[in-house]
């Protein structure tokens, strides 16, 4: 097509072309890579007509959904009140006061601020805890500027961070850099925050410093606002870093305290309201500007948030705090009132439809209860129930991917495990056949964490503690078995490694002997486990990664390849084979196409295909493939797929 095209051109056959004619006439390349890309698409969906999914979910295949309707938002009752005009984002919220005044008095802002406000965590945790993490960018994407409008006065939208980053690439073929900088650009005024697990990254272990320096400037460079920093072993060590980092690159610093035990409970004497008030000494001490309080398994009932939260408040009246649970026994809507009552400033809510169980607590129940005191947080009512409509209906996109909780499990209060990490173990628990032995995994997890010494449960340690209680289950170990034949027994690598100290120094310390039969003659490391790996060379691995991919690597790919190499190699393949698929609708990107049916895709700004299958061949005779038809824009084109079957 590039030579045909490059012949009929009138300049070409008027015989007038110059020696940088080709470089110089840029439509015959814009034609040629439109119809490479419209190609790649084919190949994709092809693949997908004939093999289905490999984005397999927990409930198996996906299923094709409907047409999704964007909610109209009603009109303000406020005549004086911002114009409400959805086809352009809002400008006006608490962003614009980090954008012109910073971060310091963004906190201020927050703390003076009369009522509660609220963070949604439906581009994040919400989907992470629900449905395995793969909500797809384009479906934030077509609701932004509309959230935009109803929850401009929200303190922010956690939209990056934590599992988000990984299934971006690994499942979903998405760049989460460009999920960042497409959402942001859509959503102008509301903060953007992102969960970032301290020394340990986006990632699952622990990066060089220069890593997470490099990472966290690159992240606010693209459109991030507030950095949530925690430590899943709330080791002030690997705390620092992160809090340096956030705050060098320009971020509001939330820096986090994980909860766990119950501190209204006196007979648990680890986690105790005293040693909770020593950790915010410590991180009040690095200067941050927020004090986040991130209760990720759900444990935090209201008694003990109100304790919690006065003790905090009353030492430390200026600080803002911020609240985060799960819902997973069904307690989270009355501990975020608990919480907000006994002087928080921040309390984190999920849309109606995307919370509940191991997520997070419904915006509207908790916004109109709020409403009903001196703590409104400024989102209207019908604005939340527009919104939901939406969420509601993309949802059912997404029930490949559902996992099998369909009540509240107050047992959390003993296995303590993280939100996101129930639904994750539940699946990998059927996966391995253990499925009707969940209860016992859940009664092992419990031993596990024992033996490592009840330590804080969140990713990357709650990994640590569930990958200890499969191989305890898998194995029939008691307790008293791993105790007695440590030093015999071959433990899973993630264990092993958390005994050496790999992710930081837990409280307390770790128990002994138990420490020395697991690790044997393996070595410890007894401080900040990140001081002694070697720098690394940026310039360098760009250079590498351009020789192997090609020019089109920037600098935040590098990040992504310094986060996850094995995983960044597989999606830039992927890319290459397939393009970019992000744009694909989410019911054409994960289910099986219908013979007839037609799929508008807009694979550019204003240039749409108009895709429709036409008919899947048999089996070619000694050979593992297809031939696949597709009408295109009218055209008929044919090609030839690979049947994985
Ligand atoms: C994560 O680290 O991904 C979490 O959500 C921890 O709660
Ligand atoms: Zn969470």
């Amino acid at each position: 097509p590039f030579l045909f095209r490059l012949l009929t051109h009138d300049v070409f056959i008027g015989g007038k072309t110059w020696t940088t004619f080709i470089d110089d006439t840029q439509e015959l390349f814009k034609l040629v890579q439109s119809q490479n890309r419209a190609q790649k698409l084919l190949s994709y969906l092809g693949d997908l007509a004939v093999n289905g999914s490999s984005i397999k979910g927990q409930q198996g295949e996906p299923g094709l959904g409907s047409e999704i309707d964007i909610p109209k938002l009603a009109n303000r009752d406020d005549p004086n009140g911002p114009p409400l005009d959805t086809s352009v984002p809002c400008e006006l919220g608490w962003r614009n006061i980090i954008v012109e005044k910073g971060p310091e008095a963004f906190a201020k802002a927050v703390r003076e601020y009369p009522g509660v406000l609220i963070m949604d965590t439906t581009w994040r945790d919400a989907h992470q805890s629900l449905l395995a993490t793969r909500l797809r960018t384009i479906d934030m994407a077509n609701i932004a500027k509309e959230t935009s409008w109803a929850l401009a006065n929200s303190y922010s939208l956690e939209c990056w961070g934590g599992a988000t980053f990984d299934v971006a690439m690994r499942f979903l073929y998405e760049d989460p850099w460009e999920r960042l900088r497409t959402l942001r650009k859509l959503v102008p005024n509301i903060p953007f925050q992102a969960l970032v697990r301290g020394a340990n990254g986006v990632g699952y272990t622990s990066y060089p410093d220069n890593a997470i320096y490099d990472f966290s400037k690159k992240a606010v460079e693209n459109g991030l606002d507030i950095f949530r920093v925690f430590d899943s072993l709330n080791y002030i060590e690997n705390m620092k870093l992160g809090i340096d980092a956030a705050k060098k690159a320009g971020g509001v610093c939330e820096a986090v305290v994980c909860y766990t035990g119950d501190v209204a409970n006196p007979k648990r004497t680890k986690y105790t309201l005293q040693y909770y008030l020593d950790f915010v000494d410590q991180l009040v001490a690095e200067g941050i500007h927020v004090l986040g309080i991130k209760d990720m398994a759900g444990l935090l009932k209201p008694e003990s948030a109100k304790i919690l939260i006065e003790a905090i408040r009353k030492k430390y009246p200026d600080l803002p705090i911020h609240v985060h649970s799960h819902d997973t026994a069904g307690i989270s809507t009355a501990s975020m009132i608990a919480a907000a009552a006994a002087g928080a400033d921040v309390v984190d809510v999920a849309i109606d439809s995307m919370s509940g169980l191991t997520s997070q607590p419904p915006m509207g129940a908790v916004c109109s209860a709020l409403e009903q005191t001196h703590l409104g947080t400024g989102i209207r009512y019908d604005d939340i129930q527009a919104l939901n409509m939406y969420w509601s209906q993309v949802r059912l996109l997404y029930q490949c991917f559902e996992a099998n909780v369909r009540a509240s499990d107050s047992s959390v209060f003993e296995h303590e495990m993280p939100g996101g990490q129930y639904t994750n173990l539940m699946f990998q628990a059927a996966q391995l056949g253990l499925g009707a032995q969940w209860s016992e995994v859940k009664k092992k997890y419990i031993e596990a964490n024992d033996l490592c010494g009840d330590i804080i449960k969140v990713t990357p340690s709650s990994k640590v503690v569930g990958d200890f209680a499969q191989y305890m289950v898998q194995n029939s170990l008691t307790k008293q078995d791993v105790l007695e034949r440590a030093d015999q027994l071959d433990f899973p690598s993630s264990v092993v490694e958390f005994f050496q100290g790999y992710l930081g120094q837990p409280v307390g310390g770790f128990p002994e002997p138990l420490r020395s039969k697991i690790i044997r003659n393996k070595p410890r490391i007894e401080g900040r486990p990140g001081t002694s790996l070697a720098p690394i060379e940026f310039k360098k691995v760009k250079a590498e990664l351009r020789s192997k991919f090609g020019k089109h690597i920037t600098d935040s790919d590098v990040t992504s390849y310094v986060m996850y190499p094995k995983v960044f190699e597989e999606y830039q393949a992927f890319v290459e084979k397939y393009g970019d698929l992000s744009v694909i609708p989410t019911r054409f990107f994960l289910g099986r196409p219908d013979v007839g049916k037609e799929m508008m895709i807009e694979i550019e700004k204003g240039k749409t295909l108009i895709v429709r299958l036409m008919a899947v061949g048999p089996v070619i005779e000694g050979r593992a493939q297809r031939d696949v038809w597709f009408e295109v824009n009218g055209e008929v084109r044919a090609l030839s797929v690979e049947d994985k079957n």
